[in-house]
């Protein structure tokens, strides 16, 4: 299958294009680098050394024999541009991934949040408006998270996607629905992903487009199979307090000896799946779309949840790391639970990698190795959710406690 990879150099895209193009697609990377160029603005750098994207599929070519295709277009601003490649490919799955990921990054100041709600909707809706331009018939695959949820105490399973109601007519008899569940963003970036949700079901409506919403989790570990078959296919990996997150984060600051940043009381519980996992989830998607004229089919992309302070122990007692509760830059609720069906991508075939798989400890292998490009100053969560939050946020936090390990 012609396959387009929307922000195939990101963190899931870059291995995610490895994974279709080793199954014998033929993937298309679109991207405009901006995941670099952030890098750059901040002036932190992945963990691991990454190559350019060039490089990257000049190595896959080497050990796969198999091409991948590349196009710099930036598809939230460069409409007519996406729309002419879109006629002249003509792929048949647009896995769309081209967003701005990071909550913190997103709200880091209002020209954060404007660029995060410029980009990553202009994105998503440039591509509908340039497919139905195009007639083109293909299935749209979006990234989407969890997050969309919200993280309420809501006392039920979160179900995929839809929610059934009972709603009251006039004459006092009750019918059931299934709506969209409602949409709780607990930040900028999550809450262009709840406003995707209404650009993917209003086009599935009216032009009867094929479309799959993904609402993943947090995704941990750096490697797939594809990934680990050369150095220099290596993903990235980020440590730092705007992009790194949560469980990636504890590993590497376990790996250095420092001590792990738990946000208030770590009584947040979250949703995570394997990076390797996440790329399974993606073909499975890819090969069973809904039918046109369908509602956007919503999978739960997640295979286990866990409290943070819970991971933190998990990790302080593999490592002897010591845990630190640090002031919350978030504005979240401090405990809840989560219970969350995932159903569809378990009867499809998917074999879940859980925590105890032993992978945990090979994150921390890659963390020991390429320590030295750690800055340890760009660790702590810096970007508050409010200004009053942020007066008890430290900008620079001094660490005494680093162990000789360290460096
Ligand atoms: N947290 C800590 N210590 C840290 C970093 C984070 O306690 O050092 C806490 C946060 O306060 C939060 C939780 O861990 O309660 C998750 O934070 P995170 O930075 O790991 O993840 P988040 O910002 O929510 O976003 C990440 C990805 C995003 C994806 C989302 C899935 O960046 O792209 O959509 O996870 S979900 O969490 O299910 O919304």
């Amino acid at each position: 299958m012609r396959v387009a990879v929307f922000g195939g150099d990101g963190f899931v895209g870059w291995p995610t294009s490895l994974h279709l193009s080793n199954l014998g697609h033929d993937v298309t990377i679109v991207d405009n680098l901006s995941r670099r160029w952030v890098d750059t603005e901040l002036g932190v750098q992945s963990l691991t050394p990454m190559d350019s994207i060039q490089e990257r599929r000049r190595i896959w070519h080497q050990v796969s024999g198999r091409e991948i295709g590349f196009e710099v277009i930036n598809i939230a601003q460069e409409y007519d541009r996406t729309k002419q490649w879109l006629a002249g490919w003509r792929p048949e799955a647009l896995i769309h991934l081209a967003e701005q990921r990071a909550a913190p990054y997103s709200m880091k100041s209002d020209r954060h949040k404007t660029y995060t709600v410029n980009n990553n909707v202009n994105a998503t809706h440039n591509l509908l408006n340039a497919m139905v331009e195009v007639q083109l018939d293909a299935h749209l695959v979006h990234l989407g998270t969890m997050g969309v949820y919200g993280y309420s105490d809501v006392g039920a399973t979160i179900p995929e996607g839809y929610l059934t109601v009972g709603l009251e007519n006039d004459d006092g008899s009750v019918r059931k629905e299934e709506i969209l569940y409602p949409a709780n963003p607990g930040s900028v970036y999550h809450m262009t992903k709840c406003l995707d949700q209404l650009l993917l079901a209003f086009y599935a409506k009216n032009d009867g487009y094929r479309v799959t919403d993904l609402h993943q989790g947090e995704v941990w570990g750096t490697h797939t199979d594809q990934t680990r078959r050369h150095e220099q296919l290596i993903n990235r990996l980020d440590y730092d307090g705007d992009y790194g997150t949560v469980l990636n984060r504890f590993l590497i600051q376990a790996a250095i000896g420092h001590p792990l940043t738990v946000h208030g009381t770590g009584g947040q519980t979250r949703a995570f799946i394997h990076i390797q996992d996440s790329v399974r989830c993606i073909e499975i998607a890819l090969e069973n779309p809904p039918d046109r004229g369908e509602r956007p089919r919503i999978f739960n992309q997640m295979t286990e949840t866990h409290r943070i302070r819970d991971l933190a122990e998990l990790i302080s007692r593999m490592t002897g790391a010591e845990v630190n509760l640090v002031p919350n830059p978030r504005k979240e609720a401090a405990e809840n639970d989560l219970q969350v069906d995932n159903r569809q991508f378990l009867e499809l075939g998917l074999d879940p990698i859980l925590l105890e798989s032993g992978l945990l400890e090979e994150l921390i292998d890659v963390a020991g190795k390429y320590a030295q490009r750690i800055d340890i100053k760009r660790i702590p969560s810096t970007s508050a959710w409010t200004r009053e939050i942020g007066k008890n946020i430290p900008k620079i936090v001094e660490f005494r406690k680093l162990s000789s390990r360290a460096f």
